[in-house]
C-alpha cells in the first residue's frame, strides 16, 4: 500500500504495492513542516532513523466523527475505565478493550494510512499490543518519559538478573541505527493537538540512544518536543522512542486514540482474543483477526493442534492422536 498526496497533505490510499513510485507527503520535521518524496517504505524508514512520524490528514473526518460518538457513547453509558494510575494519569480517560464494544473500533488498526506502515517495520505478521483511547482532560499533569519497548523488557528470567537481557541487548538495524524494531505505536488526534493542551511529547532519534533505566531520573522531558498536528492527523512512534504525554493547561479536552503494534513473536500485552466475544471476533475482516492472534506468526507460532487458531472449528474435531511438543 502507498499514498498519493498532495502539498496540503492530504492522504488518499491506493491500493497498489509497496513499491510504488515515490509520491509527495507532508512530513512534520520539527520545528517546521516540510515536504518530502515518501512511500510506506519512506516512512517506515524515517521512523527507524528519526523514531516518530507525523502522518498530517491520514484519517478521513467521517471515521474522526464516529470515533468521537463512540466515545461520547461510552462516557454515557458509563463503560468501565482503565488504567487510573500515576503513570497513566488520574485524569486521563482511557478506554479500553475496545474491540468488545462499538464496531467502529474495528477500523482504526487495519487502516491503510496505518497497517502498512506497521507491516514495513515489525513484519507482516505484526500483531495488535495495545488499543484504546488516551483523553487528556484540563489539569492533567505531564506523563513521565517512557519507551513502549518497557513492558517487554523487565520480563526476563530471575536468575539472570529479571530483565530481559536478548531485547535488551539485541542487535543494531545498522551502523548508529536503532536496535531491530519491536514495538511501533501510534496516536490518532482526534482534535487539534497543541503543545497547551497536552500534545504527546517526545524526543526524536532517542531511539538511538540506551533504554532509560526503570524509575530512574526523567531527564529526557527536556529534550522533548511536542507533536503539534490537526485533527485526522496520525503520530507513529517507534517502540524505543522516548515519549509522555504533556500537561493540558487549557480547559478543553485532549482526544487522542492510540493503536500500537508488536512483532509477531511477542505475546500481546492485551488478550483480544479473551477479552473479545466469539462472534464479533469471527465477524472481524482478515487483517483484523490476524493481529488479534487468530493467524499463526512466522514459524508457526500460535498454533492451535498445529493449525491456525482460526480453523479450530473446523480442526478440533481431529485431535484424536496424541499431538505433543514434537521436540520433546
Ligand atoms: O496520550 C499521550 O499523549 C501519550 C500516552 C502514552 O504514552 C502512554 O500512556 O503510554
Amino acid at each position: 500500500m502507498s499514498w498519493s498526496g498532495s502539498l496540503n497533505g492530504r492522504m488518499c490510499p491506493l491500493s497498489a504495492s509497496l513499491r510504488r513510485p515515490i509520491i509527495t507527503a507532508i512530513v512534520t520535521i520539527l520545528p517546521q513542516p516540510v515536504t518530502a518524496p515518501l512511500t510506506t517504505e519512506g516512512i517506515a524508514q524515517h521512523i527507524l532513523d528519526h523514531g516518530y512520524f507525523i502522518l498530517e490528514n491520514a484519517i478521513e473526518q467521517t471515521l474522526c466523527d464516529d470515533l468521537m460518538t463512540e466515545i461520547e457513547r461510552l462516557e454515557q453509558c458509563a463503560a468501565p475505565r482503565s488504567l487510573d494510575n500515576d503513570f497513566h494519569g488520574h485524569r486521563t480517560t482511557r478506554f479500553y478493550d475496545v474491540l468488545n464494544l462499538g464496531d467502529v473500533w474495528q477500523k482504526l488498526p487495519v487502516h491503510d494510512s496505518i497497517l502498512p506502515v506497521a507491516r514495513a517495520v515489525l513484519g507482516e505478521d505484526c500483531l495488535l499490543n495495545t488499543y484504546g483511547t488516551s483523553i487528556i482532560n484540563p489539569g492533567e499533569t505531564r506523563q513521565r518519559m517512557h519507551v513502549d519497548d518497557g513492558p517487554f523488557l523487565g520480563g526476563g528470567n530471575k536468575r539472570f538478573g529479571g530483565g530481559n537481557i536478548s531485547l535488551i541487548h539485541r542487535p543494531r538495524l545498522y551502523d548508529d541505527g536503532p536496535r531491530v524494531p519491536i514495538i511501533l505505536n501510534t496516536m490518532l488526534a482526534l482534535c487539534d493537538f497543541t503543545e497547551e493542551n497536552g500534545a504527546t511529547r517526545f524526543v526524536p532519534q532517542s531511539n538511538l540512544q540506551p533504554y532509560p533505566r526503570r524509575n530512574g531520573p526523567d531527564e529526557w522531558y527536556e529534550r522533548s518536543v511536542p507533536a503539534v498536528m490537526s485533527q485526522g492527523s496520525v503520530l507513529f512512534f517507534e517502540g524505543q522512542c522516548f515519549h509522555g504525554g504533556g500537561d493540558n493547561v487549557t480547559n478543553r479536552r485532549r482526544y487522542a486514540v492510540t493503536v500500537d503494534y508488536c512483532a509477531g513473536f511477542l505475546r500481546s500485552q492485551e488478550n483480544f482474543i479473551l477479552s473479545t466475544a466469539k462472534e464479533k471476533l469471527r465477524a472481524f475482516n482478515d487483517d483484523l483477526q490476524q493481529l488479534v492472534g487468530l493467524r499463526t506468526s512466522r514459524g508457526g507460532l500460535g498454533h492451535v493442534y498445529h493449525h491456525n487458531p482460526d480453523d479450530l472449528q473446523k480442526h478440533v474435531a481431529m485431535a484424536t492422536t496424541p499431538i505433543g511438543p514434537e521436540r520433546e
